[in-house]
């Protein structure tokens, strides 16, 4: 396999942990998507399966995750033609790679990640899987051989994580893997949630990509805005991406911050018209996708995501010892 090594490859994944929102749209999704149409890419999106396992405890609500997490990824424009989509634990390469990585890195090491730390903060469970998610990360980027990752800015440590996950490889057991760039859109970085910390599944703080006109609404009438000043922080930063998405200018949403000084509500309802310009596309597109594309599509992807690492592995396994 590993066909066309001239083209770039792209990957991105997300958790069904949850109900996708903005921030997983304009941090990974649309990036991906933007990259995928570019024909001198070859792009790979994968539903985090295994990743949510961190947060997710219930059988039947993550099947039901994976299943509207591939519709969402298919009404947010990605192409099926254009992209080899599938879930991480339809390919058992990742877990067996992850388990070389981790026998490669040390506990200080894995400690310092701040990612882990914040989850743990905000009350997450601080378990073993959790701990470990960068060696499976590393694992779900080099096993087909990725060169960039649209990711949020707050996944640039876990890139350094991976490259450094590969150079111990490369020291023990010699050259292997490409090491693969993390691309974060220019003036998206991290986008706030509803309290201006990330907007993260797990903190309740999101407005749901996907949500009804009302649980946009709801969620953005929820920001928190600080009463000293007459700019509401936390809207006007989200409204800024949103503008640039749009395609509108920066100059024109200043203007409109500056006519609605310190009316908070309108400016609410300007964030809340914007955001729909942007989702309400995709909202329809969504309600025509069927549960049979979806099979389809995961199980043509499966086929293609295990062929392409399969090269890889066997590799592997020769080098560290274990195939004879
Ligand atoms: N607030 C954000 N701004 C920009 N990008 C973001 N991403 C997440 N939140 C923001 C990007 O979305 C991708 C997928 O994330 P994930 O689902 O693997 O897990 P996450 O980063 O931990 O996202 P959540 O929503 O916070 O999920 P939970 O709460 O379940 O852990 C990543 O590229 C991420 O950068």
């Amino acid at each position: 396999m590993l066909s066309s090594l001239s083209k770039k490859r792209i990957l991105t994944g997300l958790q069904p942990s949850g109900a996708l929102h903005i921030g997983n749209y304009l941090g990974a999704l649309k990036p991906l998507i933007d990259l995928s149409n570019d024909p001198e890419n070859e792009t790979f999106l994968m539903v985090a399966d295994y990743h949510a396992l961190t947060s997710v405890r219930d059988g039947n609500q993550l099947r039901e995750h994976t299943h509207q997490i591939v519709r969402d990824y298919l009404a947010a424009g990605v192409n099926k033609d254009n992209v080899t989509l599938f879930r991480q634990s339809e390919n058992p390469h990742h877990m067996e790679l992850s388990w070389v990585f981790n026998c490669l890195v040390t506990v200080p090491f894995l400690m310092q990640a701040h990612s882990y730390k914040d989850k743990v903060a905000k009350g997450m469970d601080a378990n073993a899987g959790l701990f470990t998610y960068p060696m499976l990360m590393a694992a779900d980027i080099v096993l087909y051989d990725i060169d960039f990752v649209p990711v949020g800015e707050d996944q640039r440590q876990h890139l350094e994580y991976t490259r450094e996950a590969v150079t111990k490889f490369h020291n023990a057991y010699g050259e292997l893997f490409k090491e693969p760039k993390e691309v974060i859109v220019k003036g998206v970085g991290v986008v706030p949630g509803t309290d201006g910390q990330k907007m993260s599944k797990s903190y309740k703080n999101t407005i749901p990509l996907f949500g009804t006109r009302e649980e946009i609404q709801k969620a953005v009438m929820s920001i928190v805005t600080d009463s000293s000043g007459d700019k509401p922080e936390h809207v006007f930063n989200i409204h800024t991406i949103i503008y640039r998405v749009l395609g509108k200018s920066q100059v024109e949403l200043d203007a409109l911050y500056h006519e609605h000084t310190g009316k908070y509500k309108a400016l609410k309802d300007a964030l809340v018209e914007d955001i729909e310009k942007v989702v309400a596309p995709m909202r329809e597109r969504r309600a025509a996708i069927t549960d049979d594309q979806i099979r389809r599509i995961l199980m043509s992807g499966a086929e293609k995501a295990r062929a392409e690492s399969a090269l890889k592995m066997t590799v592997v396994r020769e080098r560290i010892g274990i195939s004879f």
